[in-house]
């Protein structure tokens, strides 16, 4: 925790929630690149990543920067780093589809110790501390009471990028558990699907091959409004690699493990 002790969450909270407002002032132009299969990349992703990491730097230099948009090879894991998505919902965005967030995460050791998630559309930002509980705009949160899968609300995703290689097996996971759960839902965003969880709204949520920047602020709200995060084999999360990600309140998570043909 050496780390945040010269660090205050409000100053942290207060450079995200900047970071959304001068977006949704100024609106850059939504320039679009591909990166990969259904994978894009706005200027907003761009000018959002950079407003964030020049306030953290500000803020605590000696923290390094992991972000969706930059090059992060030189990372030392063994230090403290920030895990950031400037916008997890891209297509969301590029669509007008009002269903995205800024995403940030500080990493210490190999653990989550802090995270926000700010909803770029909604007056709703997320924020959890290490032993100090989940919260939204200021109100605890705790994780749902339900214990049948059958009275489930499930987020999914379709892992979109690896439709190709993963699709047919994503579909066959997906039909398992919603032949079996109250029903699905598909939001377009890892990061506010684990979010949802954390406040109650869904009961679970799972995707594969998610990356750090997608998961890491997740894991954090859930496991402090009293959910668990695994991979699809129960094995903790990792931030150097992308990962088969399942969070819930922790009773349906193993419903949903024994649901998926595809452990991998
Ligand atoms: P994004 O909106 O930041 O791109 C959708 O199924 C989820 O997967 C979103 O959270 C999306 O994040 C994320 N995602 C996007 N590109 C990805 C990639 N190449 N690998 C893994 N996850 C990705
Ligand atoms: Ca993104």
């Amino acid at each position: 925790m050496e780390a945040l002790k010269n660090l205050s969450p409000e100053k942290v909270i207060n450079v995200v929630r900047a970071a959304k407002n001068q977006y949704l002032e100024k609106k850059p132009t939504l320039e679009i690149y591909k990166k990969g299969e259904a994978d894009f990349v706005t200027q907003v992703d761009v000018c959002i990543q950079e407003f964030v990491r020049a306030g953290l730097e500000s803020l605590c230099p000696e923290i390094q920067f992991m972000g969706e948009e930059k090059d992060n090879h030189t990372i030392d894991f063994s230090k403290p780093f920030w895990i950031m998505d400037p916008v997890d919902g891209t297509t969301n965005l590029i669509h007008d589809f009002k269903c995205s967030c800024i995403s940030l995460a500080l990493c210490v050791h190999g653990k989550i110790v802090f995270g926000v998630i700010c909803h770029l559309y909604l007056n709703e930002l997320f924020y959890a501390i290490r032993g100090k509980g989940a919260w939204l705009n200021g109100k605890r949160l705790s994780v749902s009471r339900t214990t049948e899968l059958s009275q489930g609300l499930i987020c999914t995703g379709t892992s979109p990028y690896y439709k190709k290689e993963l699709g047919a097996s994503v579909f066959e996971d997906l039909k398992n558990v919603y032949f079996n759960c109250e029903d699905i839902r598909r939001t377009g965003s890892a990061a506010l699907d684990m979010a949802w969880v954390a406040a109650g709204r869904a009961d679970a949520c799972f995707e594969r091959r998610l990356c750090p920047w997608d998961f890491a602020a997740g894991i954090i709200l859930i496991e402090e409004a009293g959910g668990s995060v695994s991979d699809f084999l129960g094995a903790p999360l990792e931030f150097y690699k992308k990962c088969d990600v399942i969070g819930g309140n922790g009773i349906i998570n193993e419903h949903i493990r024994t649901r998926l043909l595809t452990k991998k």
